[in-house]
């Protein structure tokens, strides 16, 4: 396994929660070790060898020419990695609050060529009248330098403040998330963005881990989806960021911890 990335210091994750607060974003420097990010560039290469050109089909949405993978918590053991990073779970907690859920990882690998994404936010599958309590929370893991060619993240500053969603045809004044390579850049469920054109000659490759509210569904059906042999090879954190806590009182079996079934069904002994 990798060597472990460190958390930030209270006050530098406090800059970052107000930040957020502020203007919808943040960016963490220096989250992705230089083994972790060389871990993730071999897992990318290896991904493109064994199912070519991603997991979706093209569309004007997701990218004609980007790679999007999902489904990686069955693919190597790396990815559990990043669903845990403790910078990033760090910051997330207080802004997604106990209880906090992984909701989908993928990548989107943006290809030379492609044009900028739709803006849009990330929360609107929840369809709440805003303003509403922090929902979803999506991180940008930069493998490469984001830069306003390659295709940097578009944000809107402010727009997390907004009463409303993004009105399609709108011009809205978005900024690129310029950041160097190994940065994790936090966007708020309503903050407008959207990957941005990439006129380089390069591949624009990156993480789009997104994570929500403990008492919001999951993008992506992770209990279900993963292995039982492999999900009981994972952490008991990661098991409880994929569902397998109770948040609130919600996510029973039975009125008891869903863990105990999930131990005797599969058991091998991760219960704390
Ligand atoms: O790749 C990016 O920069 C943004 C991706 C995104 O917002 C999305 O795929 O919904």
């Amino acid at each position: 396994m990798t060597a472990s990335v460190k958390a930030p210091e209270p006050s530098e994750i406090q800059q970052h929660i107000d930040a957020i607060a502020r203007q919808g974003f943040t960016i963490l420097e220096g989250a992705i070790s230089a083994e972790l990010q060389s871990d993730l560039i071999a897992e990318l290469q290896r991904l493109e060898s064994v199912r070519p050109g991603g997991d979706i089909p093209p569309g004007p949405f997701t990218g004609h020419v980007t790679r999007r993978w999902f489904d990686l918590l069955n693919d190597a053991p790396v990815w559990q990695q990043v669903a845990i990073h403790p910078g990033v779970l760090a910051v997330l907690v207080k802004i997604l609050g106990d209880g906090f859920l992984l909701s989908t990882l993928g990548t989107a690998v943006i290809g030379p060529g492609e044009k900028a994404q739709p803006l849009h936010v990330d929360d609107t599958v929840y369809a709440f009248p805003r303003p509403h309590p922090n929902l979803v929370c999506n991180t940008m893991w930069a493998i490469d330098d984001f830069t306003a060619e390659n295709g940097a993240t578009l944000v809107v500053p402010e727009s997390n403040t907004w009463d409303h969603d993004p009105v399609p045809g709108t011009d809205y004044q978005s900024i690129p998330l310029v950041m160097p390579a190994g940065s994790v850049a936090f966007v708020l469920g309503t903050c407008y963005h959207g990957a941005g054109a990439n006129t380089s000659n390069a591949p624009r490759r990156a993480l789009t881990i997104n994570y929500c509210n403990g008492s919001m569904r999951q993008q992506e059906n992770l209990m279900l989806g993963i292995h039982p042999d492999r999900l009981m090879t994972f952490s008991a954190e990661l098991q409880d960021l994929l569902g397998f806590r109770m948040c609130k009182g919600a996510g029973h079996l039975s009125a008891t911890d869903p863990r105990q079934e999930l131990e005797r069904r599969y058991g091998t002994g991760n219960s704390p």
